[in-house]
């Protein structure tokens, strides 16, 4: 039987939060983060859980939420200080275990295998993380706990704020039973409603199609889906000195030949990348690419740098430049991808005493697409996209 090995952390409104301990006035109350700014042409970074009653959420323009939720408090973003209290949230959770995957700045996988003999059943490590945090803190965090990544992400969102639920292998059918399909990794606005037509609203709707079926009609995307459905993810818990590479690639539902498409498409994908690189502070001294053709033929390509990079204009050009090297695009894509390897810590790095401004720029975006949610900020190339691609 599996474990409960895999842990999901995740802050409760994080930035409000913090702003409620920041000033005790604050608590209990309807309080929202804009932007920096806070103009009305923004959108919310977060609503505490006393705005969301008003149905005030993350990416809202604050227009809207100004009339939804008029007598709120909001208040611009003070980054500096919820990135300190991330790091006092991390110290702590990297004393139970050295598996923590960080996925944002509030949130991060654990597996704490092995780990009993020191700090107990998994669920008393939960227990101990969500107390301490706590203590440290004033902050609470929401914690699920289960067999593997999908399912205690799914638990941690479960029970917010300060949840603690845990998910058995023997209660993990009924729980993606009637778990709504939208909540599947993967399936967004656009997939969901092209599985409404199928008749398919819940997870549970989805078992009576087979592997085959779900493999013809979307892909990847319905073998994922296939898996996921049934609460199976077999990914592993990846700690920062474990991640090899980033990398980013799509498969194409037609083979696309157009090159300024394929730009567009990899500009996109070098921008997801960078945002990669920069959450998890690291920078990498190998771009590479892969393209593969309409006959399944694959070829990849790579370039070794002096200096670390992650900015996406640094990793776009690379790229670019490996593609038209050896004529890559003479033939029509089904598959493109890129990515970057031989990682180190950002700032223990090589210095490059040339450093342009671009890093500047793509932190800047990098901090644009936290608060605005990663799709609504883009430079102008990926315009070039439709906003389905
Ligand atoms: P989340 O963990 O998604 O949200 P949250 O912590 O505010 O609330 P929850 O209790 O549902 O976990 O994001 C963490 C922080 O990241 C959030 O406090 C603010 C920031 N953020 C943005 O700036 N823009 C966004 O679109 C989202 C989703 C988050
Ligand atoms: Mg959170």
């Amino acid at each position: 039987m599996a474990d409960l090995n895999i842990l999901h952390a995740d802050m409760d409104a994080f930035f409000s939060a913090v702003e409620q301990r920041e000033n005790p006035e604050l608590k209990g109350k309807a309080v929202i983060i804009g932007g920096v700014s806070l103009s009305n042409r923004g959108v919310v970074s977060t609503a505490s859980y006393e705005a969301r009653k008003f149905g005030v959420h993350s990416a809202m323009p604050i227009a809207q939420a100004r009339k939804l939720c008029p007598d709120g408090i909001y208040l611009p973003a003070r980054h500096g200080l919820y990135k300190e209290s991330s790091r006092e949230i991390f110290n702590i959770l990297k004393k139970y275990t050295p598996l923590v995957e960080k996925l944002s700045i509030d949130e991060a996988f654990l597996d704490v295998k092995g780990c009993e003999r020191l700090y107990g059943h998994p669920v008393e490590i939960a227990k101990k993380i969500k107390k301490e945090v706590k203590k440290k803190t004033e902050l609470t965090i929401s914690v699920g706990v289960s067999v593997n990544k999908f399912l205690a992400k799914l638990a941690s969102d479960f029970d917010k704020p300060d949840g603690l639920t845990i998910i058995k292998k023997d209660d993990v059918k009924s729980f993606m039973y009637k778990l709504d399909i939208d909540k599947i990794w993967g399936v967004g606005n656009v997939f969901a409603a092209k599985l409404a037509e199928e008749g398919v609203y819940k997870a549970g709707d989805i078992w009576s199609y087979s592997l085959e079926e779900l493999k013809d009609k979307f892909g990847k995307a319905g073998v994922k889906l296939f898996f996921l459905s049934r609460g199976m993810d077999n990914r592993e818990v990846k700690s920062q000195s474990e991640i090899k590479s980033i990398s980013h690639e799509e498969t194409f539902i037609d083979n696309i030949s157009d090159q300024d498409k394929l730009f567009a498409y990899l500009f996109k994908m070098s921008e997801k990348v960078s945002f990669r690189l920069h959450s998890n502070s690291l920078k990498g001294n190998t771009i590479f690419i892969k393209v593969r053709y309409s006959d399944f033929s694959t070829y990849s390509r790579q370039k070794s740098l002096k200096v670390a990079v992650n900015s996406s204009e640094e990793i776009y050009q690379i790229a670019k430049t490996l593609l038209n090297k050896d004529n890559l695009l003479k033939k029509p894509l089904r598959l493109l991808g890129v990515g970057v390897a031989n990682l180190c810590s950002e700032g223990k790095e090589q210095l490059n005493l040339f450093a342009d401004e671009d890093d500047h720029l793509d932190q800047t975006i990098d901090e644009l697409k936290r608060k605005y949610g990663f799709d609504k900020i883009s430079r102008a190339r990926k315009l070039y996209l439709n906003n389905d691609d």
